[in-house]
Formats: C-alpha cells, structure tokens, sequence
C-alpha cells in the first residue's frame, strides 16, 4: 500500500487488487438492501431517520408540556381535538402523561439511539478501516428491537388510562400499584415492555461496537491511533454493557410487580387509590437505587459520544491537532467510572444517611475535574487555530458552550445542601436540558452536518445551515436559561397548574416568553428538515474529503458501497495531524504513508 496518492479529493482511485474484490459484493434484493439489511451504514441511517421522526415527535410533546405550564386551562390548538380532551384544556393526569412520555421519547427513542445507534453504527468501521460490524445480524436485530418499542410508546396513549404517568423516573409506588392512576394501568405495563426492548437493543449494539473495537481495526490502527468519537463509543458500550443489565432486570421486577404482585418495590400496608396492596415487605427505594444505578452512567451514555464527534469536529476545524489527546481519553474513562459512584445525588432528598449523601457529594464533585480537563483541552485546540466557521463548527463550539453552564449548575446540584432546597425545581430540568439539548443535541446536529456528505455523498448547504444554528442557539436559551431562573423561585417540576399558589404568579409571563420561544425552536427546524431533505438529492456532490479531514473514513468513496474501501487501509499516524511540518497540505491523512526520506513509523498491531 505504498503507492497511494492522496489528493485534496482523498485518494486518487487505486489500482490496488483488492479495490477489485470488495469483500461483500453481493448483490441483495429491495428488502435485504434497504430494510433487513446487515451493512452497518443502512443500519446506521435507519437509525438516523427513526430517531428523527422521534425527535419531532417528542419535540411536540414538549410544545404541549410548555402550553400547559404557561396558560393552564386554555383551549391548546390541534392536541385538543386529537384527544378529545375535556374542553379541548389538558388535565392535570394528561399532562403528567405528557411530561413522562415527552422525557421518555427524547431520552429512550432519540438521544441515546441517535449516538449509538445512527453515528455508533455508521462511523465506527469507517473510522477504524473494517468493512463492517463484527456481528453485522446482530446489529439488524439492534434495529429491528428498537420497533417493539417504538409501538409500545406509541400505543400507549391510545388504551384505556392512557400512556404511562410516573415520569420517565417511573418510581413507585404509583408507577407498582395499577390502581394508583389512570396511567399506572395499561400504559405503564407498555411503557415497562416498551424500556426492555430499548435495552435489549442498546446491549446487542453495545456488545457489537466493543467487539468490533477491539477486534476489527485496520492494520497501524492502534489504539491510541483511534479517533475520539471511536473512544468515546467504545467506552460507552462498555457502560451500556455494565449498567443496562441493572436497569433491565429492575424493569421486570416491576412487571412482576404489577403482572403477579411480587412485591420488590410495594411497601406493607400501603393504600393507594383508596385500593390495598396485598402484597407488601417491598422498598420503593429498592428502585431509586436500581434506576439510578444505570441512569447516572446513562447521562453519559448521553452525553460522550457527542463529546467524542465535537472533538473530531474541533480540531478539524481549528486545523489543529487536539489538544491533550491522552488526556482526552483518560478524562472519558474517568468519567465513565466515576459514573458508577455517584447515583445517590439524585436521591439526597430520600431520606438517606447524611454520611452516605456526603460520600456521593464529593464523588459527584470529582466529576468536574474529568469534565474540566476536557473543557479546557477544547479551547486548548482552539487557541491559535485558523479557525473555520462552519456550520458543524459552529455547532460544536455551542456544544462546548453550553456544556460549561450545563456542567457548572451540576456542581451546584452535587452540593447536598443546594440540593435539597433546589430539587425538583425548574433548576434541575435547567441543567439537564443545558446537557441534554444545548450540549448533546447541538452535538448531534453538528455531527449531521459534518458526516452527511460521508452518508449520502452531497453537501447540505452552508448559509441555511447556519441560519438554523442562529435561531436555534437563540431559542434554546430563550427557552432554557431562564428555567435557572424558575428554579431559583423554587417554581416545581412537573405541576400541572402552578399558579394555583400565589406565590408562583408573578412568574406567568416569564413562562409565557419561554413557549413563546419553544415554539421558535421547534419552527426552525422546518429550515433543518428542507435543508436535509433538499441537499440528500439535489446538493452540490461532495467528493471523498470536502472538509479536508484526516479520519479514515474520508479516504473511502462518498457514499461508501457495501464492504467501505475500495482499498485496504494502512493506517500510518493519529487522526488530528493538522498543519504537520511532515506535509505539504495543512492536513495529513491517517492512511498517508510518510515522504520519502522520513523513517517510516512502526505500526502498531491492528487485527
Ligand atoms: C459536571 C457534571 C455533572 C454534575 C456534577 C451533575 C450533577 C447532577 C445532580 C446532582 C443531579 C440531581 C439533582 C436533583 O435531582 O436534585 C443531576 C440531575 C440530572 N443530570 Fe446531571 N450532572 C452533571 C452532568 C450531567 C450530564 C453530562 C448529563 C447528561 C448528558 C446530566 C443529566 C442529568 C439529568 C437528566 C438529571 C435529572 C434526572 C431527573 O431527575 O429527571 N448531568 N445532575
Ligand atoms: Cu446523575
């Protein structure tokens, strides 16, 4: 593989043998190809436009939680009329019914499968040289999981009760008790089912992505060769794999619970709803620990791929190499495992031993420091950069941005004696949104923005995406910076009316201005969606290396056919060798064998 020239647009075709046998090339029927297929990048954009459709879906949800809390009983245009809803005003049992299934769609059905499931898949054999998973039926079936679930959350606003109420939290006794509310009944039995099979899906992928990791890189690809998002997925797998199995079994202690009345979570002698339990001995906080156990390392779950993809996206575009590389990686696993100790910090208000709250205090402080070593070491790729303002850019610098203010008022939650006056404020739904939407998903879209051309092989266009990123940015703030300021009021989560209280009224026309503004966000993502729609068929085509990056997955054609390369990748240095001395281009592809008369550079061991 020494003879490969690589051009601005990648590597000129070659006439490597190999180019000739591309390993998979059979030629599938329709459905095999498109629906059931096996190769990682279908999978992968399958994921993609399921979790999209998702996320509009939740981001209507949203528009109706946001209604509600700004002009309760008020007639709400169109969900009115969908429901029948009494008066066409939303109760105070549908709106909880709204919140848990707005925060469950949004977590369950798009951010964790838009991370693993879309950019996981489709860049993870492309960025490590493989020409697809490790155990590609597998990961079909990852897919195909995620439509149980799917139609369980769907369905569930549509039997009798209604969808699942208990918060996307679920904690009992009222999510225990199927008499406890109108939606403890069917909807929470499908909400139950519904979370299982997300997890069987997220473990069959993150077994596949570990494997694949592990076993599949192309020959020089070490390990601390491997790209950020690669390090920020494969540790995420390895949290999936060790923190899903908690949350899946306790999910059917739960069913059990309701199903057969086992009891894990049912204190004695408890009356809800005027019904008694017969079975009893349980402990509702059984399941606090048992949620937290895996939803603590979730948030991360959440959270590092994006940290990975804004990483790639940072140096690329600052043209420089990233800053503090191993300490990138480290800061990720450190992250990871800190992850696992500091559950307790959602549950400081439970009535645990203070000895106890103190040791998840400080365990949950030590988390800065990882996510500050991070922090810095972005700006650190920043600093001195030639930067490039472009769209992905632009919305990884967001990422970074708002992962600041996301990251700090979690220092402040971590502080026991904060928390107990500011929890289940509007404080809390603050930060996780600043992490969660302003960081995660401004990630994501950055990461649209940047791998489309690799996905469909055309550009989207500049100008309205950065249109969208304007408004987009704005709004977000608009909508959730001033929760801070709700929170600080001591304005509660999850009230269906809360100017029942007077002390809540003055605060009306702040919520007012905030739907005014979520109403903004969620228009302006018509802009996105023409914008998407329009480049994948009719934007300019993108050649393999449009942003002159030096990842393996450039070096492949755009769109990549079945088996990836159309060569086999020698891997000869790391992914961020931006503005090398060694090369006369400001960049130096991983797959670039060094000029002549430089000592070649030992490879590592790939397979
Ligand atoms: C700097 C690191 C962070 C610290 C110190 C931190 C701290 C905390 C604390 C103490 C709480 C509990 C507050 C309460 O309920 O009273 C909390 C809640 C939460 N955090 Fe973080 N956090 C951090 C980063 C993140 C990240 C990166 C994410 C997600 C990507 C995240 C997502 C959440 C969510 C979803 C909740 C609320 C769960 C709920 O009650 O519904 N946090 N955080
Ligand atoms: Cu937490």
């Amino acid at each position: 593989m020494s003879t490969i020239t690589v051009g601005p647009h990648g590597p000129a075709a070659p006439d490597h043998p190999l180019s000739q046998t591309a390993p998979h090339a059979h030629k599938g029927s329709f459905l095999t190809t498109y629906i059931f297929s096996r190769d990682h990048k279908v999978i992968g954009i399958q994921f993609l436009f399921s979790t999209l459709l998702w996320f509009l879906i939740g981001g209507l949800l949203a528009l109706a939680v946001r209604w509600q809390v700004a002009w309760p009983w008020t007639q709400i245009p169109i969900l009115g009329h969908l429901f029948h809803l009494q008066g066409g005003q939303i109760s105070p049992e549908f709106y909880t019914m709204l919140v848990t299934m707005h925060a469950t769609v949004m977590i369950f059905l798009v951010i964790i499968p838009i991370l693993a499931g879309a950019f996981g898949n489709f860049l993870i054999p492309l960025m490590i040289g493989a020409d697809d998973m490790a155990f590609p039926t597998l990961n079909m079936l990852s897919y195909w999981f995620m439509w149980p679930a799917f139609i369980c959350f769907l369905s569930s606003f549509f039997v009798a009760g209604g969808a699942a109420a208990a918060g996307w939290t679920s904690y009992p006794p009222l999510s225990d008790n199927p008499a406890a509310a109108p939606g403890s009944g069917m909807g929470q039995t499908l909400w139950l089912l519904g979370l299982v099979c997300v997890g069987i899906s997220s473990m069959m992928g993150s077994i596949n992505y570990m494997t694949t990791i592990i076993q599949m890189r192309a020959p020089g690809m070490t390990m601390f060769r491997l790209p950020l998002t690669i390090w920020a997925m494969f540790i995420t797998a390895v949290l999936q794999a060790f923190a899903l199995p908690v949350l899946t079994a306790a999910a059917f202690m739960q069913l059990m619970d309701r199903l057969l009345g086992a009891g894990f979570f049912m204190p004695d002698g408890s009356v809800v709803n005027n019904t008694i339990n017969t079975a009893g001995g349980g402990q509702p906080l059984l399941w606090q620990h048992l949620f937290w156990f895996y939803s603590h390392p979730a948030v991360y779950i959440m959270i590092l791929p994006a940290m990975g993809m804004v990483s790639d996206m940072i140096s690329c575009f600052a043209r420089k190499p990233i800053y503090g590389y191993k300490p990138m990686v480290y800061s990720i696993a450190g992250i990871a495992g800190l992850g696992f100790i500091v559950w307790g910090h959602h549950m400081f208000v439970s009535g645990m031993n203070p000895a106890l709250g103190m040791t998840f205090m400080v365990s949950t402080m030590m988390i800065a420091l990882p996510s500050a070593i991070k922090t810095f070491n972005w700006l650190g790729t920043i600093w001195g950069g030639k930067i490039q303002f472009t769209t992905p850019m632009l919305f990884a610098l967001a990422f970074v941005s708002m992962f600041i203010i996301g990251g700090l008022s979690g220092i402040f939650m971590a502080a026991t004696p904060v928390d107990i006056f500011i929890h289940d404020t509007y404080f809390i739904v603050a930060h996780f949104h600043y992490v969660l939407f302003a960081g995660t998903a401004m990630g994501v879209f950055g990461a649209i923005y940047f791998w489309f051309p690799k996905m469909f092989g055309r550009m989207m266009n500049e100008l309205w995406g950065k249109v969208h990123f304007f408004f987009t940015f704005i709004f977000l703030n608009g909508v959730f910076y001033t929760m801070h300021i709700l929170g600080a009021n001591g304005f509660p989560r999850r009230y269906a009316d809360h100017y029942r209280f007077a002390t809540f009224a003055h605060l009306q026309p702040l919520n007012a201005f905030m739907t005014y503004c979520a109403m903004g966000l969620v228009g302006v993502q018509v802009i996105f969606i023409i914008n998407f729609f329009y480049s994948m068929f009719l934007g300019p085509k993108a050649g393999r290396n449009p942003w002159h990056a030096n990842g393996l997955e450039w070096s492949a054609p755009s769109p990549p056919g079945h088996g990836n390369f159309d060569f086999q990748p020698h891997v000869h240095r790391g992914p961020y060798e931006y503005g090398s001395p060694e090369s006369t281009e400001d960049y130096y592809p991983q797959i670039q064998p060094p000029a002549e008369g430089l000592p070649p550079i030992a490879d590592g061991h790939g397979h």
